[in-house]
């Protein structure tokens, strides 16, 4: 990215921040509430009718049962005491709501510069972006004037080292790494062991994907979590899990495994453009207790969005009558 460029995506950070989750989130909010307008004016009240559409679509957009029964529930009191009457104080319901649910798991990821490096595992099935998604992190944190410093975990799938050491050089971001078939633990030690000693503030660990019923391989992580506490133990700082939310109810599978095999201490949740059910965030958040730190709305560096309740649930319930989320 050029200086110029990059300047002027400083800038329109937060405008892209919502536009592109906007854009990222439409086959979602597709479902969602596209037509809420017309289904409301049809019947030209708020009816039981109405309610059961709304829970219904809830459900198809994978917000997860015991959710979408407490946001009905909720809504359809404000309804008794007249605080819900029309369209718009339904969807302003709906949000409250939905975003009361997700409040819990705000925290950001912080990068403690008294302590370096922050370092960060990422894990996750085979596909599910973690090393595309690592190069998005290393630029973010990057653009916020934090060093940093790419293990190359991935010792597994042949040429993985190579993509990963190519976008190291092209976008200036030292890669650590051993080539493939050696020791991915070994790896992570020893980037690790750079990085302290460098003084980096960041070191991310890329692993080869793997599936959470793969026993050996699950291992191989906890392996590598134990060799790096070797060289600081508080690493690793951050084991996050990338999940493909295209996956569904599967995404929710992989994230309660693989909390089981290795303790999570957050999720990054990609591929949010590619689904009309996004509401798998929910049901994800509900069921794991665990941060949401960022998603992923699309191929481009900058559709890596940290995660932010109060505006992933606008972007989901656009009341596009009369607002921007
Ligand atoms: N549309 C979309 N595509 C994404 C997103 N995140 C990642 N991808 C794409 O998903 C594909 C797989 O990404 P990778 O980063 O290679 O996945 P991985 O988990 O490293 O895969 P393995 O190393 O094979 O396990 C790539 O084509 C990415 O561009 C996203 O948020 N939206
Ligand atoms: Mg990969």
């Amino acid at each position: 990215m050029s200086g110029i460029r990059f300047n002027e995506a400083l800038q329109d950070e937060q405008q892209d921040q919502t536009s592109g989750l906007m854009r990222g989130l439409r086959k979602t909010r597709d479902i969602l509430t596209a037509d809420i307008r017309d289904l409301v004016a049809s019947t030209r009240q708020i009816d039981d009718d109405v309610m059961e559409e709304i829970e219904t679509r809830l459900l198809m957009a994978d917000v997860g049962v015991e959710t979408t029964r407490s946001v009905i529930d909720a809504v359809n009191r404000g309804i008794e005491v007249g605080q819900v009457s029309d369209v718009t104080s339904l969807i302003r319901a709906l949000r409250d709501e939905l975003v009361a649910k997700l409040t819990r798991y705000t925290h950001r990821l912080e990068i403690d510069s008294k302590h370096r490096p922050t370092s960060i595992l990422m894990v996750g099935v085979n596909g599910a972006g973690k090393t595309t998604t690592t190069g998005k992190l290393a630029k973010r944190f990057q653009r916020q004037g934090y060093g940093v410093m790419l293990a190359a975990g991935d010792t597994f799938r042949a040429a993985a080292v190579e993509q990963l050491e190519e976008w190291g050089r092209r976008n200036h971001v030292e890669v650590l790494g051993q080539g493939t078939g050696a020791d991915s633990a070994s790896v992570s030690f020893d980037a690790l062991s750079a990085a302290k000693a460098r003084g980096t503030d960041v070191l991310i660990a890329d692993t080869a994907g793997r599936l959470h019923t793969q026993g050996g391989l699950m291992d191989e992580l906890t392996k590598i979590k134990r060799v790096m506490k070797k060289v600081d133990e508080s690493a690793p700082t951050e084991t996050l899990l990338v999940v493909d939310a295209t996956q569904g109810q599967n995404a929710l599978n992989q994230a309660r495994e693989f909390h089981r095999a290795i303790d999570l201490t957050g999720l990054i949740v990609t591929k949010l453009d590619g689904t009309a059910k996004g509401g798998i965030i929910f049901a994800i958040s509900h069921e794991l207790g665990l941060p949401i730190r960022f998603i992923g709305v699309g191929e481009s560096i900058d559709d890596l969005k940290e995660f932010k309740p109060k505006e992933f649930v606008h972007a989901l319930l656009a009341d596009s009558d009369n607002e921007e989320p």
